[in-house]
């Protein structure tokens, strides 16, 4: 077995309406372990580090300022193939159409601001995994 890890955040959105518990226990209750854990108010240029791939794009200002905008809870995930199966439990991208039964599908919805308030992030290749992980736990 090759076990993998994925990093995992809980966005301000998620933090301040309460979801947090909610979160960590999907990602407990489908069997994957936590191995590091924090809530932190980061800082712009660990954000803009973290979504450097969407700069230039017209969401990055108001992705990075939401992300601003209070704490969030970065979590380190593993278990074996953690990075693709988060993602499943996430949902995609936009709330609004997310399956139910997925975390952005069940908690999330539209708000009608400039950028996507969608509650988790997760990793989307071992690449990215190992890339931001180094970000957030160095
Ligand atoms: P993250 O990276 O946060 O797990 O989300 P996704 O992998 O599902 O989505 P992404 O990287 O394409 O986008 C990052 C972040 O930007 C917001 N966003 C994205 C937005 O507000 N408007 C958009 O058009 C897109 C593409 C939502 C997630």
């Amino acid at each position: 077995m090759t076990t993998e890890r994925t990093l995992v955040l809980v966005k301000p959105d998620g933090v301040a309406r309460g979801l947090t518990g909610q979160v960590l226990a999907r990602i407990e209750a489908k069997g994957y372990r936590l191995v590091e854990l924090k809530l932190v108010h980061a800082e712009r240029a660990l954000l803009e580090r973290h979504y450097e791939e969407h700069r230039g794009k017209p969401f990055f200002g108001p992705l990075v300022e939401f992300m601003l905008s209070g704490p969030v809870v970065a979590a380190v995930v593993e278990g074996h193939r953690v990075i693709e199966g988060f993602r499943s439990l996430a949902g995609s991208t936009e709330p609004t159409t997310a399956a139910p039964g997925t975390i952005r599908g069940d908690l999330g919805r539209d708000w009608g601001e400039q950028v996507q308030q969608n509650i988790v992030h997760g990793s989307d290749s071992p690449e990215s995994a190992e890339r931001e992980i180094g970000i957030w736990f160095g």
